[in-house]
């Protein structure tokens, strides 16, 4: 008996907050708004580092959800270097960057390929590429 009437009394309280936050966001203003924003900003964005060198571009993940992405770029080859990538509404180049640089792109990912490669020259032809598959 005593023992249902003390998980009876844990139970509401949590009901009740629940019932508070529910509250909060429906008339809360700016606070009801700052929480859901916050969330969204900790999972704004997947980092993936892309390293390239002559010939090569090398990518820290292959394995790619849907969502937002920032390539992290570093060149570290002995000539300039930049990425592409194009695929599923991306169609996108990153700044071409200096031995030692590094610079970033941001992308939308869908599901689907998408291929990445170095615009610079004949980086491309030379081995400067890869795709990927979103899912
Ligand atoms: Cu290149």
């Amino acid at each position: 008996m005593s023992v249902a009437l003390l998980r009876g009394g844990t139970r509401r309280p949590a009901a009740g907050l629940v019932v508070a936050a529910v509250t909060l966001a429906a008339y809360g203003g700016t606070i009801g708004a700052a929480a859901p924003q916050a969330q969204a900003q900790a999972r704004a964005s997947t980092s993936v580092v892309v390293t390239e060198t002559e010939f090569h571009l090398a990518l820290s993940t292959a394995h790619l959800q849907p969502g937002a992405h920032t390539f992290r770029i570093r060149n570290a080859g002995h000539v300039p270097h930049g990425l592409s990538i194009k695929g599923p509404h991306v169609a996108a180049t990153s700044a071409i960057i200096p031995p030692g640089g590094r610079t970033s792109l941001s992308v939308t990912l869908r599901k689907g390929t998408y291929h990445l490669w170095c615009p610079v020259d004949a980086h491309r032809a030379h081995g400067m590429a890869t795709t990927i598959k979103v899912r």
